[in-house]
């Protein structure tokens, strides 16, 4: 565990993030009480109640939320647009959601105190990381449906920094602005952190004409080695935060400054960590599918949403930072990412960890998967640093060789590795779509 802080240790509302553990498990039951009252007003939720013999008065300690049902992204589809709505229309403060794949976006929505309490949730994991009222922060996610613009806008307001809303896209514009404005603090996914950083580092652009001390990333999975990368790259600190729209947007979890894995704001949530095929909770501290029940939304509430995110919630004792709550882990895949090849589960976040282990590769990468023959296959592509790149075969293939066994070592797996030439690939400024998965144009 880290014992020296990145930035000074600053906490927002103490007297949630440092609650003393029993007074915060009875928060969350009387809390998680109300939640069960207020969803036994949806008829989701009702008819599953009613077959169970459900009722608030059924929940009297924490272990009586395995009693409630789970719930799915499904059940909102099934339920669209607003099945879950708990609140007269004439009530709801704002709509946001995600754009989703099939057209129809999941909408959620919130109340004007759910909006209040949110815009904390957010100023909690970014005063944890450094930001201040005298600083000025780019806002470089989608202002839109996306929760992380406007749940990021307002974060920032409650802390009284002041706002760039640059929104996503035209990245010379991000850039000239980092040089116009001189904002500190950049908020953007990391994938699209990497597209600025190209920008910046291969651009006429000293670094001396930025402010950026610190970004806040978050919105789509990363690694480590990838936080090393950018955070040399631009010479800044990076921290992770994590959401979904379904239970609020991001503020649900984020780093504090000892960068010990993400707190999980519990007087507002409650994590569990199943094996998502039994549905039982796996073993403390060890991997699962997150479920998430928000235990204060009162204009669309939810129980047990089962995330599809494979993360850890820590078991190794108390943050230095004086927090109470529990930590997660990054996430580690989503279970609907999972590849499975050769009988071999297999998460890019294990294929990026170790491509960003070898210093001659960008972090620019893309995963495809085909079947060719029967077998499933996954290809590799990543472009190279400019200064690494060669006409020399042998040196190429000595650099294949390397990621090869880099691959192998975290996945157990050898996969077909394509050096390709330095700005080839795709980039992206919202979340990032490195995996192709080519097997189900053939099925
Ligand atoms: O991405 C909310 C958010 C916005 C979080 C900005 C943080 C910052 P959705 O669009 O509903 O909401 O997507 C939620 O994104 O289930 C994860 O799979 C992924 N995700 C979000 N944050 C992280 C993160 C927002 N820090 C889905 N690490 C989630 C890994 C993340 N994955």
């Amino acid at each position: 565990m880290n014992t020296i802080p990145v930035v000074e240790n600053r906490i927002w509302q103490p007297e949630f993030e440092c609650m003393e553990r029993s007074q915060l498990e009875a928060l969350q039951v009387s809390r998680l009480k109300e939640a069960v009252a207020r969803c036994s007003t949806l008829p989701f939720y009702k008819e599953k109640f009613k077959e169970q013999g459900i009722t608030p008065d059924s929940i009297n300690s924490l272990a009586d939320l395995r009693k409630l049902p789970f719930t799915l992204k499904a059940d909102l589809r099934d339920n669209y647009p607003l099945g879950f709505l708990a609140i007269p229309k004439s009530q709801v403060s704002r709509y946001q959601g995600t754009s989703g794949t099939t057209g129809k976006p999941t909408w959620t929505a919130y109340s004007a105190s759910d909006v209040e309490r949110w815009a904390d949730l957010c100023a909690r994991f970014l005063v944890s990381g450094g930001l201040t009222p005298e600083m000025t922060v780019q806002i470089s996610f989608g202002f839109g449906l996306f929760t992380g613009g406007f749940g990021l806008h307002n974060g920032i307001q409650r802390v009284g920094a002041g706002i760039i809303p640059l929104s996503s896209g035209n990245s010379a514009r991000q850039v000239m602005t980092m040089q116009d404005l001189q904002p500190e603090v950049l908020i953007c996914t990391p994938s699209y952190a990497l597209k600025l950083m190209d920008d910046i580092l291969k651009g006429d652009i000293e670094r001396s004409s930025i402010a950026l001390q610190h970004a806040h990333f978050g919105g789509e999975p990363w690694t480590e080695e990838m936080r090393e990368r950018i955070e040399s790259g631009l010479g800044i600190r990076c921290w992770n935060n994590y959401g979904m729209a379904e239970c609020g947007g991001p503020g649900i979890a984020g780093e504090c400054a000892y960068r010990n894995g993400m707190h999980i704001q519990e007087d507002q949530y409650i994590f569990e960590v199943i094996d998502p095929d039994t549905l039982e909770p796996v073993a403390p501290g060890e991997k699962g599918e997150i479920v998430v029940t928000p235990l204060c939304r009162e204009a669309f509430p939810i129980l047990r949403y089962r995330t599809r995110d494979i993360g850890i919630i820590y078991d190794d004792g108390d943050c230095p930072c004086g927090r109470t709550t529990r930590r997660m882990s990054r996430i580690l895949g989503r279970t609907d990412d999972m590849l499975i090849v050769r009988g071999v589960n297999v998460f890019p976040s294990q294929i990026e960890t170790a491509l960003m282990q070898i210093k001659d590769v960008s972090p620019h990468y893309m995963i495809e998967v085909t079947r060719p023959k029967a077998l499933d296959e996954i290809t590799v592509y990543i472009e190279m640093e400019p200064e690494f790149f060669s006409d020399s075969m042998r040196e190429m293939q000595e650099i294949k060789q390397r990621i090869d066994t880099a691959i192998f070592g975290t996945t157990g797996l050898h996969m077909k590795i394509e050096l390709v030439n330095p700005n080839t690939l795709e980039r992206f400024e919202g979340k990032a779509r490195r995996v192709k998965d080519l097997r189900k144009l053939v099925d």
